[in-house]
């Protein structure tokens, strides 16, 4: 056998299956829930709190597609979580990867560096058991390793099914395409540096201050994708412009350097926009001049003009095919997390002829606020 190149020997050392969960820390669960179900068309999966044996905290956990969000309220003051709410409101937390090996994870992601914040731990319940371990991100933003091949349960031990009597429908959501962390002034390219010595990520595309329009936006971004693509995490910056960057405000809200966005994808963004706007969802806006030149600009597409006109959806178009895409206001009264909700139709890059449009959505917003 011929010998191993260092840069093959180094390739897998961390393979990812894919996204596990999102977790986030907010004031109430209960409601939190509710309003995931109810605008986003999430179904409860299951339920840890005092009813299942956990005294501090109450955790439910929702799916849609293969997307499970985890919200968490505390049970006192006196706790991490609260802490956490305190400082930065509502926000993620934890973005859980799926691993075959939890403890290898660990080992190999902390000796190329990554602070610890969970030691390698077995779980076990009737269902069999689960590793996880878990290193520092950005902010108080941790990454969970999850190994759960040899795991038939619901979601995690400690965890219960939640059967729910109120159970809306879905609205199409499949996966999370990506996951956006805002950091602080020239952090970018640590985060970079952390993404491609300590978990083996590759940078697959860079928008400099130059690229996304000068006149509108400040702001840098470089998105970060694991070996099979499976796993994404752009990075944003803040930059100097005219006007305050939007990640300058969410750093200010947020008191930190957190998740900004989670793109959800859907398979038909015309079906999954209407519904999700009928139940009370919010986007940011659009003036209807972007769709004038909008087939000049990004050739045929598959869907008809009026309907991403009346919904607002953005079009963008890359060498392997086109995307359609579309934001929604802050989840949250803090400027800070939202989600974006795309459709991939071949291209597999980010939107960025999108940039001036949305940035300027983002100002409009940012105006409203009196932080701009
Ligand atoms: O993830 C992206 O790159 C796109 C565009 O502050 C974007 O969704 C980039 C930066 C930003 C908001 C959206
Ligand atoms: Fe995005």
């Amino acid at each position: 056998m011929e010998a191993e190149t260092k840069e093959q020997a180094e390739k897998d050392f961390l393979p990812l299956l894919g996204t596990d969960y999102a977790e986030f820390y907010v004031g109430n669960a209960k409601q939190a829930a509710y309003f995931y179900k109810t605008a986003f068309g999430f179904q409860s999966l299951a339920y840890a709190g005092p009813e299942t044996g956990v005294r501090d905290r109450a955790s439910y956990v929702l799916q849609q597609g293969k997307i499970r969000l985890v919200l968490t309220s505390p049970l006192k003051s006196d706790s991490y979580v609260s802490d956490h709410i305190k400082k930065h409101g509502d926000g993620v937390k934890v973005l859980a990867l799926l691993v075959e090996d939890a403890y290898d994870a660990f080992e190999q992601t902390a000796k190329r560096g990554a602070l610890p914040y969970q030691q390698p731990q077995t779980l076990r319940d009737e269902w069999g058991e689960v590793k996880t371990s878990g290193i520092k991100l950005y902010g108080e933003t941790v990454h969970l390793f999850i190994e759960r091949k040899n795991y038939t349960g619901p979601f995690l031990p400690g965890y219960k099914v939640l059967q729910s009597d109120y159970n809306p429908p879905t609205t199409g959501l499949m996966y999370i395409d990506h996951c956006v962390g805002n950091v602080g002034w020239n952090k970018m390219n640590n985060w970079v540096n952390f993404y491609e010595n300590v978990l083996g990520f590759k940078n697959i595309l860079t928008f400099d201050d130059k690229t996304i329009s000068t006149e509108y936006s400040a702001l840098m971004s470089k998105v970060m994708s694991n070996g099979n693509g499976y796993v994404k995490f752009p990075i944003n910056e803040p930059a100097e412009g005219k006007k305050k960057s939007q990640i300058e405000e969410y750093l200010e809200f947020y008191e930190g350097e957190g998740v900004q966005h989670m793109a959800l994808a859907t398979d038909n963004i015309v079906a999954t926009v209407s519904d999700l706007k009928n139940r009370g969802v919010e986007f940011l806006t659009i003036p209807n001049t972007y769709y004038d030149d909008l087939i000049s600009r990004v050739g045929h597409i598959d869907e008809d003009l009026e309907p991403l006109k009346q919904l607002g959806i953005l079009v963008d178009r890359d060498e392997e095919g086109y995307l359609l895409q579309i934001f929604t206001k802050p989840l949250e009264d803090r400027p800070t997390v939202f989600f974006e909700i795309i459709q991939r139709k071949g291209a597999r890059s980010f939107g960025a002829g999108n940039f001036k449009a949305l940035f300027e959505a983002i100002e409009r917003e940012q105006a409203k606020r009196g932080n701009l």
